[in-house]
């Protein structure tokens, strides 16, 4: 199927007439293509954008809240053909595409129409002198730059506070997973979306995203990827003075105490280690145990990610689907090939699989636990995003705790014990934006999501990213 882009409320072809082949990982095989969109296709998007921010923010708010309910409304109603679309794309288990990422792409829409409708903002009284209010007002073009792991849950994660917030926006999903964002589009000019609210730009991320980061009037810029994107985007946008945020990687820790809930604490450490072919930013790669607890949660821990069933994505019980593309799988293997160099030992896993018949030729790798490395090596430093983890033993709660904090990243961690002193004391602990204790994944979208340290700046999700999206101004009135 011919991806198009959606620009000024039309379908259209990129300015070049270039394509780039769309692939679908569980096969290895091409099976449409989408726009190789360049600077051109991005200044007439930022052009539409621009041009329909007065109409948009000025819209009643209740008006443009409806909007958004009705594209989530379209989303449920096509939820089987987006997860076709999202596991085509990425990889995924279909079964992981219909309960997480459509359903959770509809909530994100819900839930910024409405929180839209409630914002308060703040006044204060100066001592019978002078009042003071605040407003809060949409800040113009908002730059939406997502990545493929979660394709249409990520790009509406972006989109929907940023309309929300009353701004027009110029996205671009990654070029290896753009198919639920073309089909998203469609969905917004069904829900009658105004013409230029919404521009999706379509292609490599060295061409569109960099166009859409460089453009003097995109004011604010949302991204999620990698640290080394996330890097370059920052050193683009900082001269310009642009509202910037960073959603990057994470190398996340699993703290296993010896007074866990051990069934628990296995079961949802295989989710929070192989989902989505551990291709999470929030999995769970660094599992730290107990010594006392060791030995008995690996013998567990190993023949349960046995049972994991690496397949075709569209098969019932697939719980491992297909990498995203060829070059991650092997990107994925090296870094297991690195493990082995640096000392590691293979407990279980750490090959690629040949399946049969419709995937012979897809991207799949085995879940894979090594053991014997220390904190310190480049395989327990560095962001595999694979089914890969690693899992070592610790004696003291401060150990557990300098282990947890000893790499760039400070995204998330999971820490199981049923001691709730040490919940809180460890918790507090740990440089991480976002913490589970004794759960993994379990999102209020009221709260705060983001990084620390390397795995991000500003918040996502959240009343935050609403206001992310606007500007503040106090007014200050003599009495
Ligand atoms: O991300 P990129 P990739 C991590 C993970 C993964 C690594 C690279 O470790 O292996 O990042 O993944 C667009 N200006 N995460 O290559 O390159 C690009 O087109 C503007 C963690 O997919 O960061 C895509 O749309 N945009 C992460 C988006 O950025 C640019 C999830 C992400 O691509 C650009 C994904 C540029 N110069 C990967 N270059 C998480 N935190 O969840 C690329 N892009």
């Amino acid at each position: 199927m011919n991806i198009l882009n959606y620009i000024n409320g039309q379908l259209i072809a990129p300015v070049s007439g270039q394509y780039l082949d769309n692939i679908n990982p569980a096969e290895g095989k091409v099976y449409g293509n989408i726009p190789d969109s360049d600077s051109a296709d991005v200044t007439k998007a930022v052009e539409s954008a621009a041009a329909a921010f007065p109409i948009w923010s000025a819209m009643p708010l209740t008006k443009r809240a409806n909007i958004l309910l009705k594209i989530a409304e379209l989303i449920d109603r096509d939820l089987d053909k987006l997860a076709l679309a999202e596991s085509a794309d990425q990889g995924k288990p279909l079964k992981l595409a219909k309960s997480v990422d459509i359903p959770r792409a509809s909530a994100n829409l819900r839930f910024y129409a409405t929180a839209s409708m409630h914002v308060s903002t703040e006044s204060h009284l100066m001592e019978g002198e002078a009042i003071n209010y605040t407003t809060q007002t949409p800040i113009g073009v908002a730059g939406c730059i997502s990545p493929w792991n979660l394709p249409l849950y990520l790009f509406t994660w972006k989109i929907a506070p940023a309309l929300a917030a009353g701004c027009t926006v110029v996205a671009k999903p990654s070029e290896l997973t753009p198919m639920t964002a073309f089909l998203f589009s469609k969905l917004c000019i069904e829900a009658g979306l105004p013409a230029g609210v919404l521009n999706i730009v379509h292609g490599l991320g060295n061409k569109v995203g960099q166009a859409i980061v460089e453009h003097p009037e995109v004011s604010v810029i949302s991204f999620t990827g990698g640290t080394v994107t996330g890097k370059r985007i920052a050193a683009t946008a900082a001269p310009m003075f642009k509202k910037l945020s960073l959603e990057l990687g994470g190398k996340n820790p699993n703290l296993i105490f010896a007074d866990c809930d051990f069934d628990q604490a296995v079961s949802t450490s295989i989710q929070s280690s192989f989902s989505n072919q551990g291709e999470i930013c929030l999995c769970g790669s660094r599992i730290l145990v107990e010594r006392s607890l060791y030995n008995k949660f690996i013998a567990e821990f190993v023949k349960r990610t046995k049972e994991l069933i690496v397949g075709d994505p569209l098969e019932e019980n697939t719980r491992v689907g297909a990498l995203v593309s060829e070059a991650h799988m092997n990107k994925v293997l090296s870094y297991i090939e690195l493990a082995k160099s640096e000392g590691g030992e293979i407990i279980c896993g750490g090959k690629q699989v040949s399946l049969s018949g419709r995937c012979e030729n897809g991207y799949f790798v085995e879940p894979t636990v090594i053991a014997g490395l220390d904190q310190t090596c480049r395989t327990n430093q560095e962001e595999i995003f694979g089914p890969v983890v690693t899992i070592m033993p610790f004696d003291t709660e401060e150990e557990a705790i300098n282990y947890a904090n000893s790499n760039a990243y400070g995204l998330s961690a999971t820490i199981w014990t049923e001691n709730l002193k040490r919940a809180h004391r460890v918790s507090h602990q740990i440089k991480s934006g976002i913490i589970w204790v004794n759960c993994w994944l379990l999102r209020d979208l009221r709260t705060p999501f983001g990084g620390m340290k390397q795995s991000g700046v500003g918040r996502e999700g959240g009343w935050e990213a609403l206001q992310f999206f606007t500007e503040t101004k106090n007014v200050c009135i003599k009495l």
